[in-house]
C-alpha cells in the first residue's frame, strides 16, 4: 500500500508494535526444553489480548499463529512437538493485522552457545538489512536494496536465498510490489515510492541459493545449508524509512 493519511500511519504503527512485541516475547522464551508449539500458543494469546489476528492463520489458514523454523528449516516452519535444544538456529516470524492494517517481522537467533557460523549468518542478516535500509529512498530502484544485501553476504563469504523475497504489505500481508529481491534482479525495473510500505527480509545462506518446499506443503528447506533471516516492515518517506516493527 501507499500510506497517505494519518489514519494509515497510526494503523500501521499500531500493528507494527504488536507484532514486534510478540516477536520479542517469543525470542525471550526460546530456551532449551520449550517446544515450538508452546511458543506459538504464547503468540496466540498475545494476538488475542492485543485484539489482532495472525496473518498466516487469518490469510492463508497456516497451521500456527507464527512461523517457527529450526536448523534445516528456513521459513514457514510449522509449530509443533519439536523441542528446542542448546545451539539451535531458530527463526521466529510474526505477522498480523489489526483494523485492516498488516505488519511482518522476523529474526533468526542461536539458542545459548552455538556454532560460530550460525552466529555469523544471524549477524550478517542484520548487517545486510541495515545496508538495504540505507538504500530505501523514494525514487530509487527497488533492486538497489537487494544489490547491497548480496554484496554484504559475499563480503563475508556467504550468499543469499534467491527464491525468497521481501514484499509490499499494508492492507494485506503480501501485496505490490510482489518482490523485494535479495540480489540485484536486473529485470526488476520497479521504483520505491513515497509512502510505500514494504517488508524487507534478507535471507543469508552459507551455500545454497534456493529453497524447496517439504511434503507438509509449507516448510521451506535448503539442500544443505543454514540460513538466517532478518525482517522488518517499513514505511518509505522522503525523510527516511519509518520502521514500524522495531
Ligand atoms: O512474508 C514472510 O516473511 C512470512 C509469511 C508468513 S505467511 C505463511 N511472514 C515470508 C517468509 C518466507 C517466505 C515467504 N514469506
Ligand atoms: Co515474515
Ligand atoms: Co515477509
Amino acid at each position: 500500500m501507499i500510506a497517505k493519511t494519518e489514519a494509515d500511519f497510526n494503523g500501521l504503527k499500531e500493528i507494527g508494535k504488536i507484532v514486534a512485541s510478540i516477536r520479542d516475547e517469543l525470542v525471550r522464551r526460546t530456551k532449551p526444553g520449550v517446544t515450538t508449539k508452546e511458543l506459538d500458543e504464547i503468540a496466540g494469546e498475545l494476538f488475542e489480548k492485543a485484539g489482532a489476528v495472525s496473518a498466516p492463520k487469518g490469510e492463508y489458514d497456516f497451521p500456527g499463529y507464527t512461523c517457527i523454523s529450526v536448523n534445516e528449516e528456513v521459513a514457514h516452519g510449522i509449530p509443533g512437538k519439536r523441542v528446542i535444544q542448546e545451539g539451535d538456529l531458530v527463526n521466529i516470524d510474526v505477522s498480523g493485522s489489526k483494523n485492516g492494517y498488516f505488519a511482518d517481522t522476523g529474526i533468526s537467533i542461536v539458542v545459548g552457545e552455538g556454532e560460530e557460523i550460525l552466529k555469523k549468518i544471524c549477524e550478517v542478516a542484520k548487517e545486510a538489512f541495515e545496508a538495504g535500509l540505507a538504500k530505501a529512498k523514494p525514487g530509487a530502484k527497488i533492486s538497489g536494496m537487494g544489490k547491497v544485501v548480496h554484496q554484504i553476504a559475499r563480503k563475508h563469504g556467504l550468499t543469499v536465498i534467491k527464491n525468497l523475497t521481501g514484499h509490499g504489505i499494508g492492507r494485506s500481508i503480501h501485496e505490490s510490489p510482489d518482490h523485494v529481491y535479495n540480489y540485484n534482479e536486473t529485470y526488476d525495473y520497479g521504483l520505491l515510492r513515497d509512502g510505500m510500505v514494504i517488508a524487507f527480509e534478507p535471507f543469508i545462506s552459507t551455500h545454497d541459493e534456493e529453497v524447496f518446499q517439504t511434503d507438509d506443503g509449507w516448510t521451506y528447506i535448503t539442500e544443505q545449508s543454514f540460513v538466517a533471516q532478518y525482517e522488518h516492515t517499513m514505511i518509505l518517506t522522503k525523510n527516511g524509512p519509518i520502521i514500524i516493527t522495531e
